[in-house]
């Protein structure tokens, strides 16, 4: 296994239900180390930019809208196959559809808001860490 860093979003309705700590918490008991954190209230553009993948998709407008609507946490995550690690605690897009005791069963509303966001690749995880964080911002956690 590689240690490998990911990106996290904490996302709007899960910011507003005040569910920040125990969402980073899951990160660190699932073997996590947060390298860098902060909380930005995107704008239109900064969030077309991170999702630009999805552009042209039905949902995409919705979308940009609910994710520059409140304050987000970023933070990447550092770990053993961090990228799979962290799409496992996030659970399935759908939380109707994902596991018990993942983050999106115990606190996501819908698949539109779904409480959190999670790198699907190492590409997907570097472009995504270089739209919000400086190469200085990231911290060695030996
Ligand atoms: P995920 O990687 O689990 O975040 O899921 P996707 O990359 O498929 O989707 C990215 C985001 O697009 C989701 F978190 C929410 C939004 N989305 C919708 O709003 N409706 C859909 O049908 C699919 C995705």
């Amino acid at each position: 296994m590689a240690i490998e860093r990911t990106f996290s979003i904490i996302k709007p309705d899960a910011v507003a239900k005040n569910r920040i700590g125990e969402i980073l918490a899951r990160f660190e008991s699932s073997g996590l180390r947060i390298v860098a954190c902060k909380m930005v209230h995107m704008s239109r553009e900064l969030a077309e930019t991170i999702y630009h993948v999805h552009i042209g998709r039905p949902f995409f407008k919705d979308l940009v809208e609910f994710m520059s609507s409140g304050p987000v946490v970023c933070s990447v995550l550092e770990g053993e196959d961090a990228i799979t690690r962290n799409r496992a605690v996030m659970g399935a897009t759908d939380p109707a559809k994902a596991a018990a005791g993942t983050i999106r069963a115990d606190f996501a509303e819908s698949v539109s808001r779904n409480a959190v966001h999670g790198s699907d690749s190492p590409e997907s995880a570097r472009y995504e860490i270089s739209c919000v964080f400086r190469p200085s911002d990231l911290c060695d956690r030996p």
